[in-house]
Parts: C-alpha cells; sequence; structure tokens
C-alpha cells in the first residue's frame, strides 16, 4: 500500500484560505453593514410628496450594502440587485470564493442571504394596492404607534431593512417608536454595532433580554414597555408597503377594541422578490387541532359580503403584522405568560379577544411582505415541548369541556400533557366576564364543522370546507380584487 506524502500547503492556498475566512468573517460580523453613503434610485413617492429617496436621504438612511458585497456584486455584474421588489438572481458557482460564501449563508441562515446583502435597506417596493386603497382618505389624527420589533438570529440586512421600510413609510406623527426587542442572540452585528447604530435614531428604542426566551416572552417583553397608545407587532423579516399604517391605526381609533391584523404578502427567501397581488387577502381560521387555516373572503362571509377593501371580522390571524390598542391588550392579558418559546400564540390570542369583548378584524389596504423561512433556532423548551404545550394551554382556558374532547381526538390523544398551571388565566377569563367558546362558534365562526362522537376527525375540516363551498359555487377569491 502506498501512502501520498503529506506535504505543506502551498502560499498561494494559504493566501486563499486567509482571504476566504477574512470574507466569511466580515460577513458574518462587523463590516456585514459598514455604512456607505450611496442610496439607490427611488421612484416612489413618499406619502410626504417627497420621493422616498429624498425622505431617506433626510432621515439619514444609508442602503447599508458593504463594501465588500459590492465587490461581490461586480463580480456576478449585478446592480440595483432587489430594487422596486425584483428577484436578485444570481449563479454563485461562477467563482469559488462566492460560492462558498454563498452556501455558508445558506447553512447559516436557511435563506438566501448573500442576496439578502445586496438589496439595499432603502429599496422601493411598488405600490400594488387597488384604487380603492390608493385614494382612501384617513383621519390626520390618529393614535400613535409603538412598533415593537422582537428579533433573535435574522442577518444584518434583513432586519435593518424592516427597519427602514418602517421610518420611510410611517408618517413622523404617526410613529411613536420603535422598540427592538432582542431576544438573545450570538451575533455580533447585535452587540455594539447595533447600539451605535440606533443612537442615530432618537425614536428607534432597544431593550435586551440577556437569555433566548422565544417569541412570545419577547412580544410580552416589548408589550410592557412600548410607549404609544398603539401597540404594532412585527416580525423581524417583514418590510412594510406604502400606506400600511393609517388603515390599521384608523379602526382602531373607531373601535379600541378591535385587533387590526395585516394582510400578509410574500418575500422569497431565495430571490428576496416581494410578490404582491391586488385582491383583499384571506380570512383566517382554525382547525380542531388547533392550527391556523386561510378561507377565502367569499365563503366565510357567504351572502353577507363586506365592502371589498373594507375591514373584515376574521376568527384568527398571523403574527407577522397586527396591530392592538395597548391598554385594551393590557386589560385582556397581553399574551399568555407560560406558553412556550412559539407556536399557538396568534391563535389563542385571536379567540381571547372575541370571548372577552374585542373584535379581529383583516385590515384589506395595510400590506406587509413576509419571508416565510426556515427556522435555525430553537423553537421549544424541554420541559414544556412547544406547540403543544401552547394549544393544550389554549384548549383547556378556552374551549369549554363539550369542544376541548374533539380537540384531543383531532390531536390523537386521549389525554393532554403537561399544559401548566391555568389558575391565574382562568381567574382572568372570569374577572373579564368572557363568553364560552360556544358562543365564539356561534356568532363567529359558525362554519367550523361540528363533529360527532363517532366522527373520524382526519381530513374532517377540509371535507366540510370543500363541500361547502361546492354548495356555494366553488367560488374562490381569485378574481376578488
Ligand atoms: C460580467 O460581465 C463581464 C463583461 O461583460 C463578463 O466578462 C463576465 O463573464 C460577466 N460575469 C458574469 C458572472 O456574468
Ligand atoms: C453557473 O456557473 C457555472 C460556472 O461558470 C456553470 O458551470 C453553471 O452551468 C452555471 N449554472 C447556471 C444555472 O447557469
Ligand atoms: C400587482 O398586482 C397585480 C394584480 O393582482 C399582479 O398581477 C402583479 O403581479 C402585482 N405586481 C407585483 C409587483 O407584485
Ligand atoms: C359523547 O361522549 C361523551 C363522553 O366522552 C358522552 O358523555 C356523550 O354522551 C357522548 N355523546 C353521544 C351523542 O354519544
Ligand atoms: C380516518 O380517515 C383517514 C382518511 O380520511 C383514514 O386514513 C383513517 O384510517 C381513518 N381512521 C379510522 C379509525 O377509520
Ligand atoms: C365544484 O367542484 C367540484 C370538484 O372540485 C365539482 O365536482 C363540482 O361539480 C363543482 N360544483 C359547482 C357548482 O361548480
Ligand atoms: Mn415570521
Amino acid at each position: 500500500m502506498k501512502f501520498l506524502p503529506i506535504r505543506p500547503p502551498s502560499r498561494g492556498i494559504l493566501i486563499k484560505i486567509f482571504i476566504f475566512i477574512f470574507i466569511v468573517t466580515i460577513f458574518l460580523n462587523t463590516g456585514w453593514f459598514m455604512s456607505s453613503s450611496r442610496i439607490i434610485s427611488n421612484q416612489f413617492k413618499s406619502f410626504e410628496g417627497i420621493s422616498e429617496q429624498e425622505r431617506a436621504e433626510r432621515l439619514g438612511l444609508d442602503d447599508g450594502i458593504t463594501d465588500e458585497t459590492r465587490r461581490v456584486m461586480q463580480m456576478l455584474n449585478i446592480t440595483n440587485a432587489g430594487e422596486n421588489g425584483a428577484p436578485v438572481v444570481f449563479n454563485a458557482s461562477y467563482n469559488d470564493n462566492i460560492k462558498k460564501l454563498d452556501q455558508m449563508l445558506r447553512g447559516t441562515y436557511k435563506y438566501n442571504a448573500l442576496a439578502s446583502s445586496m438589496v439595499s435597506l432603502n429599496r422601493a417596493l411598488p405600490d400594488n394596492r387597488s384604487e380603492y386603497c390608493k385614494t382612501k382618505k384617513y383621519p390626520k389624527n390618529l393614535p400613535k404607534a409603538s412598533v415593537v420589533i422582537p428579533f433573535h438570529d435574522d442577518d444584518w440586512m434583513l432586519l435593518m431593512r424592516n427597519i427602514h421600510s418602517v421610518l420611510l413609510r410611517t408618517p413622523d406623527h404617526l410613529l411613536e417608536e420603535i422598540l427592538l426587542v432582542f431576544d438573545y442572540s450570538n451575533r455580533e452585528y447585535y452587540q455594539e454595532q447595533l447600539d451605535e447604530y440606533i443612537k442615530k435614531y432618537p425614536n428607534i428604542r432597544l431593550i435586551r433580554s440577556h437569555r433566548r426566551q422565544g417569541i412570545i416572552p419577547t412580544r410580552i417583553l416589548g408589550g410592557r414597555n412600548a410607549i404609544g397608545p398603539v401597540i404594532v407587532y412585527l416580525d423581524s423579516h417583514v418590510e412594510v408597503l406604502p400606506g400600511w399604517i393609517e388603515p390599521m391605526l384608523s379602526r382602531i381609533n373607531e373601535n379600541p377594541t378591535v385587533l387590526a391584523w395585516a394582510k400578509i404578502s410574500g418575500i422569497d427567501p431565495e430571490t428576496l422578490q416581494v410578490k404582491l397581488d391586488k385582491k383583499p387577502g384571506k380570512i383566517g381560521v382554525f382547525r380542531w387541532d388547533m392550527y391556523f387555516e386561510f378561507m377565502t373572503i367569499r365563503y366565510f362571509e357567504g351572502n353577507k359580503p363586506t365592502p371589498r377593501f373594507e375591514p373584515k371580522a376574521t376568527v384568527t390571524m398571523i403574527g407577522p403584522c397586527f396591530a392592538i390598542q395597548k391598554d385594551f391588550f393590557h386589560q385582556i392579558g397581553l399574551f399568555d405568560p407560560d406558553f412556550d418559546y412559539w407556536g399557538g400564540e396568534d391563535v389563542e390570542l385571536a379567540l381571547r379577544t372575541w370571548m372577552c369583548g374585542g373584535r379581529v378584524e383583516l385590515i384589506p389596504c395595510t400590506v406587509v411582505a413576509h419571508m416565510l423561512k426556515q427556522h435555525t433556532y430553537t423553537m421549544a423548551t424541554k420541559e414544556k415541548g412547544g406547540v403543544y404545550y401552547n394549544h393544550d394551554r389554549t384548549a383547556e382556558i378556552w374551549m369549554d369541556d363539550e369542544y376541548k374532547k374533539h380537540y384531543y381526538t383531532a390531536t390523537k390523544r386521549t389525554k393532554p400533557r403537561n399544559f401548566g398551571d391555568i389558575k391565574d388565566r382562568l381567574e382572568l377569563k372570569k374577572k373579564l366576564g368572557c363568553k364560552s367558546f360556544k358562543w365564539l362558534l356561534e356568532n363567529v365562526y359558525p362554519l367550523m364543522p361540528i363533529p360527532t362522537n363517532e366522527t373520524n376527525l382526519t381530513d374532517f375540516w377540509y371535507q366540510k370546507r370543500d363541500e361547502g363551498m361546492k354548495k356555494m359555487g366553488n367560488q374562490t377569491d381569485d378574481d376578488y380584487e
């Protein structure tokens, strides 16, 4: 058997490795966002009647693209990446170092973070609203918002693009603050660099958790510390669109017990493309196993249709963007403080809002683009077990016995697992005089199919929905613009 002699690596290889490690370090840490003064042209007018580009200049918002990234973009012949929501497309295999960088970033973030690094923090997004939403007038004096953004491990550019989109598209007199809530992360750029960055902006505040807690405790932390009369929660990986905040604030101004839920469109995790349409969105409901589902407006509203782009009652919502009056939110108990890291919190809050005197509404004129991405971080603690623990709590606290059994059947369990102590929440329910689950089904969600003891719940919800839609002539919302 022959052994190959082990030679020390040549100087050229060492230099290449050094350069690669250098680039990787820069991308993962400090240099990622080193400021740059270029601001990409932006043709859209902001609410002030000036262009968003001018507003960006006025606010001193840099595009955030680093010199390293610019070099990569040059090699790949990319300019104006992602402008107007266009997809960023490149072939990383063109160059070995770029390929390695691309693979490394994908491994770390589970989306195309190299593409994210190329897209200006001030990128324009098309104003693709319906004429109705574009021309609708709202009162000048609306309650101010604390925009609360919990964040953990997302890349710097993704979070900053979110913050910039809020600063660019929110009238100053409606923005009390942007409240960043740091759900502990090891990313170096979220230490001093972040502190330095927000110093420039008196209306950006940062509170830090010194251990990782998950989205629910972090949102509670934000809810307790928010100053403005209205809290708007945003996921860290969203960009808001023109005219986003007035419709929600206006609805809450009319009725302070409305939980206002935005229409959510998508940011492609591969290309960062923002995909829009002119439809009013979809209604949110839930199945017997407690999971969220979308439902078409036509089917949900049946023979009682509301005007297309006016706020619509919805049973549940999902979390990328919603607004709620702070006092009302505190009164109904924020989020359940014993919930585990993540999962089921939006359904729980929606049920509680309805049952304890409020309303949940889809606000079709508010549009926020959200990146649906793979999570790389912990979603459950060992003791609790994440979403199942949270669902069980919801069932035990908010469902009456006659309905709770369907939840356990649908989740294929005869007995609940550990769901913690629910004494405080039951007391709250009593104190607030909340209505029953039966009331909710009858008044808010009459389309929820009620099983019998013998019903096989697998696919039951879908079967009944499809039957119901068929009876109504199979109308989708596809032409609903
Ligand atoms: C970029 O453009 C130059 C000159 O037009 C060309 O030689 C090069 O192959 C291009 N690179 C890529 C990745 O397309
Ligand atoms: C990407 O570039 C590599 C190297 O230049 C080439 O072999 C490959 O075919 C390209 N892939 C696509 C999809 O263009
Ligand atoms: C704007 O909306 C129209 C109609 O729904 C859609 O066809 C178009 O693709 C949208 N534009 C963008 C940039 O998403
Ligand atoms: C359904 O099951 C429950 C016990 O799980 C029982 O009390 C009830 O009478 C049953 N209902 C019918 C209609 O069989
Ligand atoms: C329930 O229905 C599903 C499919 O709809 C089927 O696969 C399953 O075997 C059924 N379970 C029972 C106990 O009949
Ligand atoms: C609705 O769609 C189903 C299949 O998806 C079809 O069998 C049925 O005929 C349709 N009904 C109407 C009224 O269009
Ligand atoms: Mn999200």
